[in-house]
């Protein structure tokens, strides 16, 4: 159809659970799509559905100006992209890295004649191509290239644009992901509380999610201390009486038969932090013990 037409062709490289995801969405809207995958059978179902079908990543390469990239690791982009041609190119990497390796990655393709744009997807695969799942991506690089590829690259999740610094999103992806482990950390925590006692952990789970979506907006506050550098501002509950708490988690845990060690690493910080004459403060200077 002449809308089809219209649309940005789109090269795939990568169709793991993600990756056949984000060929799904583009597919579903109407973009012209070339795929390639190390292990072809992967490709049968979006050809069923009308992708192209290329028969190597060189080949899929030169298909199209944009090329998406969502493979297991930055090595497996090495690999993947080894022999590829990509001058001319706007390399979009979706692929998870670190801040270091996606800086070296967009140098790397500045070398090869390529734009480039990386990504960190905030989303799991169901989440893509369901706007109402809230998933999205970080982008960082070319604030060019992100402008031109707007809108092909907000198809299958929405996109939040972080920096011309290509580590950023990066940067962006891994703090939360390290922000989420945390959380996990607290509720599995929880869980093993109250495993051996008569509690559905069904009844619980509702009071936990409810409990963390109350408590997660006290990240502003920290925030705003951070930027102003005066941890009292605004502060609730102060760390000399958080640290006062502390002995009444420990002991439940240990009446309940359960490891406190998830939560005496952080506890250990806030004590430290108390011991600086800290008792009046948030719990922000906790972040101040974590720099090396
Ligand atoms: N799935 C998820 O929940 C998370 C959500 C957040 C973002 N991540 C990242 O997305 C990248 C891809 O993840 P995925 O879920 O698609 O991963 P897999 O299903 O394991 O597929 C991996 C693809 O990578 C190909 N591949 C791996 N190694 C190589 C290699 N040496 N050479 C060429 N291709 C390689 C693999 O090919 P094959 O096994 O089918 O032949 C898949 O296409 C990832 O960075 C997540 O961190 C997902």
């Amino acid at each position: 159809t002449p809308n089809t037409v219209e649309k940005t062709p789109v090269t795939l490289l990568g169709l793991g659970a993600m990756g056949t995801a984000l060929a799904r969405a583009w597919l579903a809207a109407g973009h012209p799509l070339t795929v390639w995958n190390r292990t072809p059978a992967r490709t049968t179902p979006l050809a069923a559905k009308g992708a192209r079908v290329a028969d190597t990543a060189a080949e899929a390469v030169a298909a199209n100006t944009l090329v998406v990239l969502c493979l297991l690791d930055d090595s497996s982009v090495d690999e993947v992209l080894a022999g590829t041609d990509l001058a001319g190119r706007d390399l979009v990497n979706l692929t998870t890295s670190t801040p270091a390796q996606a800086r070296a990655r967009a140098e790397w393709a500045r070398e090869r004649g390529a734009r480039y744009l990386d990504g960190g997807i905030m989303a799991v695969p169901p989440m893509i191509g369901v706007p109402e799942a809230g998933g999205y991506v970080f982008h960082s690089g070319s604030r060019e290239l992100f402008e031109r590829h707007r809108e092909t690259l907000g198809v299958p999740a929405g996109t939040t644009y972080v920096g011309e610094d290509p580590g950023f999103a990066a940067l962006h992806d891994v703090a939360l992901l390290s922000a989420m482990y945390g959380m996990f950390a607290g509720a599995a925590h929880a869980f093993a509380l109250i495993r051996e006692e008569d509690i559905d952990p069904t009844a619980l789970a509702p009071l936990l999610a409810d409990w963390l979506v109350a408590m997660a907006p006290a990240v502003h506050r920290t925030a705003d201390q951070l930027r102003s550098g005066d941890y009292t501002k605004g502060v609730v509950s102060n760390l000399a009486m958080q640290v006062a708490g502390t002995p009444t988690l420990l002991s439940t845990a240990e009446h309940q038969g359960v490891s406190p060690e998830l939560l005496t690493p952080y506890f250990e910080l806030m004590r430290r932090r108390l011991a600086q004459g800290s008792g009046e403060e948030d719990l922000t200077g906790v972040i101040d013990l974590l720099a090396h």
